[in-house]
């Protein structure tokens, strides 16, 4: 009997923890209110967006939604679960919150795969001569993935890009009997990302993309949200990827969100039907 392979996890570095949280307008129990009660109800949560979730600062965004999936999405970046379910939670005591209704929700962490800094640490320790495994080798090893790690870490803590439209959806690495994706060894794999982030380096000026781990968190095993100002950027990013192995092969998506970026005084004229 020939041995399985050895299959290697890749090592990955995290950051903020994300929550995108999506709800519908219930619309006639809404507009049966009288005036001064819709004035309160989005008077509280206007000055909770901003000041509770700091809406239009760093770490928590508002959208307006497209289609029939949802109406508005809160963005959350937190530095720990506790804090997220602490924003959510407080979220839930606004009188605004009796108006909507839950569509959909998606928790994960902002992730950066380290497989090229692997790649890298492992040829710096080969460098030196050392031999894979000889304490020589893991301690230039452990220096410059610390080196690296310090460089990603800006990436995984940063703030929500301000780009106007996002795009949401959650995605899988696929499992079938004909392309496997963790049946693939790592140097598969980093070849094959390595690929797709070249592909992808060519929307950078055009497109933020914030890559979310949700192994273990969610449903699915990524959250990918693709930021910009161009809403038909985003269309050709997704579509070249589809043309690229790592998608082609070995993607499986789940639905897809698509928002504009509101500021929280925008709340009243979005519940007025009105147009932000
Ligand atoms: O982070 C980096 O910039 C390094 C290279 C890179 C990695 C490791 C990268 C670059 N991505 C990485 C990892 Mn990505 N990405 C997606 C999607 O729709 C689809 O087909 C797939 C959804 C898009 C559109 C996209 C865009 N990426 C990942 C992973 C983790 C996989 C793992 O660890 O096994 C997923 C699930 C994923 C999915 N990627 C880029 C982009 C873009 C635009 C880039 C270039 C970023 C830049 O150079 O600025």
């Amino acid at each position: 009997m020939s041995e399985a392979p050895i299959i290697d996890a890749p090592q990955t570095l995290e950051g903020h923890y994300v929550l995108h949280d999506i709800y519908a307008v219930s619309w006639s129990f809404w507009q049966a209110q009288p005036s001064a009660e819709r004035e309160a109800v989005i008077g509280e949560a206007s000055t909770w967006l901003q000041d509770v979730a700091g809406v239009g600062e760093t770490h928590s965004a508002l959208y307006s939604m497209l289609g029939q999936k949802g109406e508005l999405m809160f963005l959350h970046y937190r530095k720990n679960v506790d804090a997220l379910n602490r924003t959510e939670r407080s979220f839930r005591r606004l009188r605004l919150y009796n108006y909507l209704r839950p569509v959909y929700s998606y928790f994960s962490v902002i992730e950066a795969s380290l497989y090229e800094a692997t790649a890298i640490a492992q040829r710096k320790a080969a460098e030196k001569g050392a031999k894979p495994g000889s304490a020589a080798y893991d301690e230039v090893f452990t220096e410059v993935m610390a080196k690296e790690c310090k460089v990603l870490e800006a990436r995984v803590f940063r703030s929500i890009p301000d780009q106007r439209y996002i795009c949401f959806y959650p995605m899988s690495k696929r499992r079938g009997e004909q392309f496997n994706w963790y049946a693939l060894s790592i140097e598969e794999r980093r070849s094959l990302m390595r690929g797709h982030g070249k592909l992808g380096h060519k929307f950078s000026r055009e497109v933020t993309q914030v890559v979310c781990g949700s192994i273990g968190l969610d449903d699915w095993e990524w959250g990918v949200s693709l930021h910009s100002a161009n809403p038909l950027a985003i269309k050709r990013l997704v579509t070249e990827m589809r043309f690229d192995p790592a998608s082609s092969r070995y993607a499986e998506f789940g639905p897809f969100y698509f928002a504009i970026r509101q500021q929280p005084d925008d709340l009243g004229t979005l519940l007025a039907g009105g147009l932000a």
